[in-house]
């Protein structure tokens, strides 16, 4: 057996007026909780520092770098690499980076039981929109503050497997838990923001989108034969309202644990990476199975190309 006891730390609203050390204070509380319960790694959600700010529109894209953190760990965010050492606790959480030379991402990093930093992830599919668009009911502009990553789905050797990351959107691409699932990933973790509504069809609220999540997050785990821990941010942030649904799968799809509810809260499960061998050896021996000379359109082209 090779068990990783894993937190999956959900985060309730943070509000656009709620500062750093606030949230980072909310973070330490899970951790300590996590902690508690004998966990290894706590994973925290995607934009994790502040509100989902990428629903407020600045004319001046420059106006939404107070959002941004220059450098990680920071004077806000030491106090929780402190805790983590403390607690010889590995953990993930996302934030928006502003590199030196002035890109913006939407990123996660891993981090080990030392409080390294020892990976790091930028979100390749940033959904929504790049103008204003009041054809919608709210904003979600990912694309004006953010470019797609630019680091692939690299996954890492840590706490004795082979751990990945995604983030949000990419949950619901295939190809995301694929490209991570031929390096042998064993565990991927993420964390999301999604609204409850769809800002484009109203009549798609709530029940649909968690529906949505669980579908994509343990088709996911199962077609890569791997662990998935999706954590959300959740509840009413400033008038708009995020799905949670924060939920440990097993690689054979199962949802092991998942929390109740859209406060704060930590769900505790031992992951036994050995449980992604029979998959992996089984129906998804990728190196048996798969018909590479039948894939080309996967990579070869983006939008549809219709028949004759
Ligand atoms: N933060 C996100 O990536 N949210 C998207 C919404 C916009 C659909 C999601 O996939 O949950």
């Amino acid at each position: 057996m090779r068990v990783i006891r894993t937190a999956a730390a959900q985060l309730g609203p943070i509000q656009k007026a709620e500062d750093r050390d606030s949230v980072v204070a909310r973070m330490i509380a899970l951790m300590d909780e996590a902690k508690r319960q004998d966990a290894d790694f706590v994973v925290y959600p995607e934009l994790a520092l502040t509100t989902f700010f990428p629903r407020w529109y600045h004319a001046d894209r420059a106006e939404a770098d107070p959002w941004f953190e220059a450098a990680m760990p920071n004077a806000a965010t030491a106090p929780l690499f402190a805790r983590a050492r403390e607690h010889r606790m590995a953990m993930s959480f996302g934030y928006a980076e502003l590199t030196p030379e002035g890109r913006h991402f939407n990123t996660s990093i891993l981090v080990d039981r030392d409080g390294r930093i020892v990976g790091k992830y930028r979100k390749v599919h940033l959904p929504g929109h790049e103008e204003y668009d009041d054809a919608r009911s709210h904003q979600h502009l990912e694309k004006r503050y953010f470019e797609p990553g630019d680091l692939g789905f690299p996954v890492w050797r840590m706490l004795g497997g082979i751990l990945g990351m995604c983030i949000c959107n990419d949950r619901r691409w295939p190809e995301t838990y694929r490209v991570m699932g031929l390096q042998g990933v064993e565990m991927v973790v993420l964390g999301f923001n999604t609204p409850s509504v769809n800002a484009q069809r109203g009549a798609e609220g709530l029940g649909q989108r968690l529906f949505h999540h669980r579908l994509s997050v343990q088709a996911g785990a199962y077609q890569n034969a791997t662990w998935v821990v999706a954590v959300a941010k959740a509840g009413d942030e400033d008038g708009h309202h995020l799905t949670g649904g924060t939920l440990i799968v097993d690689p054979n799809g199962s949802v092991a644990a998942e929390l109740e509810g859209e406060a704060d809260g930590v769900i505790v499960h031992p992951c036994d990476l050995d449980e992604t061998r029979f998959g992996k050896e089984t129906i998804f021996d990728f190196a048996r199975h798969r018909r590479v000379e039948h894939y080309g359109r996967i990579t070869g082209q983006t939008g549809v190309v219709l028949p004759e």
